[in-house]
């Protein structure tokens, strides 16, 4: 029997009568119980694994596809990745949502406490790793052979829970009750080297003498394409002490727990996730996280090429490997170290196979958010890769001082090695050396980093650098998240088939005119803030929910509620449109002024609450813990979509395009994919405020902002800034004032004016229901360009160079 075609299964079935067979035999043979003693917990787990096998039988077809068809595959490895719930996902994916649920009430289960148990994997912090996880999801779709490669984090994202109001965390022992989605795959199991030091041997090939070797072992969750049977997988490494961590001296001289001390420092590389977005700590911990990814990934896409081949000269034309953001950038000297010591090929043949193999996404303009690593640090950690390193830079500083004689500030300024003030490798850099294709995540960005960040780069290589703007899933973020929306779309253009063709959206723009599709519309976004819980759904919902950080200031919509609660209190006896505003995201643990902000945030929502003038007109809530999940629950109740970063810092932002697809209005500043939203949208349906880009880079830089001034001329400002400073939220929040009136670097002050008399054109234009409801049905039929499908298709016509691989019965 040819396993690898999956020959001699007995089919699965596809009716609910099959269905509940399955589930009875899984609670009997895998969970060793029966109906009558199930738990939920038993029930959620039979339930898993029932859905899990039907898409298993695909993932076995998959590899046979793949395998015959010898394709190039797209890997890509990242740090990070928030895959959101796998229950409902997977039940869609394999169209057993309705026979699943049909069964288990056959079997006297409640289908909603039953998925209830489904947990969400958190292994990211924010936009960069759900990127990751909807790019998986559209490679799946498109047939793409994909192979995702990440950390597999023992403990996710902390849990975000409020204690008057300030943030504390809560470890995310997401694995607690075990996983059933997870393949062990002990097999692939990998070694890994740390610290050490070099030499050459007899040949003059370099040998690295590790100090320290870690087990690297994989497991596997799948990423099932929607409507094909194509299903991907993505491989996650978790530490392991190898055997020669046990110390098998001190076990025998009685010292039990001490024998095993290098075994558990081993295993805290894979511990947890650094909760950092967007800003970097530069701890050791994390520089062999990066290199454990890194080491172990490498290692597998090598094995995985060999099955196939075996000719050093077509491993690019089989394998591009895509790296998000420099964190896994260690790549680059690894293979070259794979290539130059371990296979015995020459530097230049090993570098052009490298070069050739290696694509980089930027995903960030912050400057410190760029990584660097102190040369002292990576030496110590990594003795072979500091060579290596060496040996690219200089021959890459070679090829910059032929083209620009002379021009040492050149040199220096795109160095790997940052000399001053300490010496540090540049990641950024490295990795644009390395690779053979750099993108941006947006237009503007794309825009921005070819014209300063990376700027010596781009006129060195300029056919180097790409746009690729970010895309979202359709399937998560409109199909799952809002069932109710996807169903009247799917009335309204009298098929589904925009699910997968999110263009078609395009078609409801005809409907804009349907009286009844009108009022159903407005109703579905009703029911959502029903469903939602939060404030009442008659109110216009207006939503900001992101990571907290100052380059995105959240200090700004902060402002606006203070003044609209200032207006309220001021002329008591006017009709103000009832608002809510929702806060949602989590703050870094060691980010202080953020933590003020969110602080500030749930204080000013409890004087307003409990301020009975105010409260019928205002509403601030602020759920805890931000997460896939509950993003899902909270976009499709959203009526606005606050986008009000300073333009020029946000990379690009996908929320932005997920609030837009549901039918939120945005509020936005030209930044990111903000201004990519407005052309696509149109100007009416979206409100713009703020400074752009050249007028913020000139403020800040000609060193002209003053933020006193702000302060001084705007005299509703000087109010909401002053009952801040006087303590009229409960004593808190001083220093996010103070930071305001100080050296804020995103000028939020200089925004003010403009962002509330804009706020103002939004109560407006919301008072007119009928023209609210045109934009927001026009802001969903307008969105299909953000579909990640689009975006896959991007990479892999403009960098990847591959083609879908069909997968047959
Ligand atoms: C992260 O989530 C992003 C950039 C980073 O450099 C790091 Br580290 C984490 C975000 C950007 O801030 C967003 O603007 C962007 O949409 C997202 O990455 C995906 O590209």
């Amino acid at each position: 029997m040819d396993v690898r075609n999956g020959m001699g299964l007995r089919p699965l079935g596809t009716s609910a009568a099959e269905f509940e067979q399955d589930l009875l035999s899984n609670l009997y043979y895998r969970r060793g119980t029966t109906v009558e003693s199930a738990s939920t917990q038993d029930a959620y787990e039979t339930l898993a694994l029932t859905v899990r096998d039907r898409l298993a039988e695909r993932r076995v077809r998959t590899a046979a596809a793949h395998y015959a068809a010898n394709p190039r595959w797209v890997y890509y490895l990242s740090a990070e990745y928030l895959l959101g719930k796998q229950l409902e996902q997977n039940m869609l994916y394999s169209g057993t949502d309705r026979i699943a649920r049909v069964a288990m009430k056959q079997l006297g289960l409640d289908p909603d406490e039953v998925e209830g148990l489904d947990i969400e994997p958190g292994l990211g912090n924010g936009g960069l790793g759900r990127l990751a996880a909807c790019l998986l999801d559209a490679m799946a779709t498109l047939d793409i052979p994909a192979v995702g490669y990440g950390i597999r984090y023992d403990l996710g994202i902390f849990k975000q829970a409020f204690k008057d109001g300030a943030q504390v965390e809560k470890p995310d022992d997401w694995t607690y009750q075990g996983n059933p989605w997870e393949f062990p795959a002990p097999d692939d199991q990998q070694t890994v080297f740390f610290y050490g030091h070099t030499e050459r041997d007899e040949n003059g090939r370099t040998q690295w003498i590790p100090g320290e070797i870690v087990l690297g072992e994989p497991s596997h969750m799948l990423v099932p394409g929607h409507g094909t049977d194509t299903v991907n997988i993505v491989r996650l490494w978790r530490a392991r002490g190898s055997e020669s961590s046990f110390d098998l001296s001190r076990f025998s001289a009685g010292q039990y727990a001490e024998a095993v001390d290098e075994a558990v420092h081993a295993e805290n590389i894979s511990k947890v996730l650094y909760p950092d977005d967007s800003t970097e700590l530069g701890r050791e911990l994390r520089l062999k996280q990066q290199y454990f990814l890194v080491s172990c990934s490498l290692r597998d896409i090598i094995r995985r090429f060999r099955l196939r081949n075996t000719d050093w000269a077509e491993f690019p034309k089989k394998t591009v490997i895509q790296l998000n953001d420099t964190h896994p950038t260690l790549a680059i000297p690894e293979l070259m170290r794979l290539l130059v010591d371990e296979e015995g090929l020459g530097w230049d043949l090993a570098w052009a196979l490298t070069k050739q193999t290696f694509a980089y996404t930027c995903h960030t303009l912050l400057p410190e958010a760029l990584e660097t690593w102190p040369v002292h640090m990576f030496e110590r950690l990594l003795p072979r890769h500091l060579e290596i390193v060496y040996e690219i830079n200089e021959r890459f500083l070679a090829e910059v001082r032929d083209r620009f004689p002379g021009d040492v500030d050149r040199l220096r300024r795109m160095s790997i090695i940052q000399e001053e003030p300490e010496r540090r490798v540049r990641m950024a850099n490295l990795a644009v050396v390395g690779t053979q294709a750099v993108n941006g995540v947006a237009e503007l960005h794309s825009q921005l980093l070819a014209e300063t960040t990376l700027r010596d780069f781009a006129d060195l290589w300029p056919t180097k650098f790409h746009n690729v703007t970010n895309g979202i899933s359709p399937r998560r973020f409109i199909k799952l998240a809002n069932p109710t929306l996807s169903s009247l779309i799917t009335e309204g253009l009298g098929s589904d088939a925009w699910i997968n063709d999110l263009d078609q959206l395009t078609g409801l723009e005809r409907l804009t005119g349907d009286a009844a599709f009108r009022e159903k519309w407005r109703a579905v976004k009703r029911a959502n803030k029903v469903r939602l819980g939060l404030g009442d759904p008659d109110s216009l919902t207006d939503v900001m929910i992101k990571r907290f950080h100052e380059y995105k200031r959240q200090q700004l919509n902060l402002l606006h509620i203070i003044t609209l609660y200032q207006r309220i209190k001021a002329s008591p006896g006017r009709a103000y449109a009832p608002r809510t505003v929702l806060f949602a995201g989590k703050a870094a643990p060691a980010y202080h002024a953020a933590k003020h902000i969110i602080r500030l945030i749930n204080a000013v929502a409890a004087v307003i609450d409990a301020d009975p003038a105010v409260s019928p007109y205002l509403k601030v809530v602020f759920p805890p813990n931000y997460n896939v999940t509950l993003g899902s629950l909270i976009i499709p109740a959203a009526d606005l979509s606050e986008q009000i970063s300073l333009a020029g810092k946000e990379a690009s932002g996908t929320g932005n395009m997920k609030l837009a697809l549901n039918g939120a209005l945005t509020i936005g500043t030209l930044d990111g994919a903000n201004i990519e939203i407005r052309d696509r949208v149109g100007a009416d349906n979206f409100f713009l405020f703020g400074l752009d880009t050249p007028a913020a880079l000139e403020l800040r830089h000609g060193g002209a902002y003053q933020p006193r001034a702000f302060y001084e001329q705007d005299e509703e400002l000087r109010s909401a800034l002053d009952a801040i400073l006087d303590g009229k939220f409960l004593g808190v929040g001083r220093e996010v004032a103070e930071s305001l009136l100080g050296r804020d670097e995103y000028l939020t002050l200089a925004d003010y004016r403009s962002y509330i008399d804009c706020q103002e054109q939004v109560e407006k234009a919301w008072a007119d229901t009928e023209q609210w409801t045109t934009s927001s049905i026009l802001n969903t039929a307008r969105s299909g360009f953000f579909s990640a499908d689009r975006t896959v298709r991007d990479y892999a016509a403009g960098i990847w160079h591959v083609s879908p691989v069909q997968v047959t019965r």
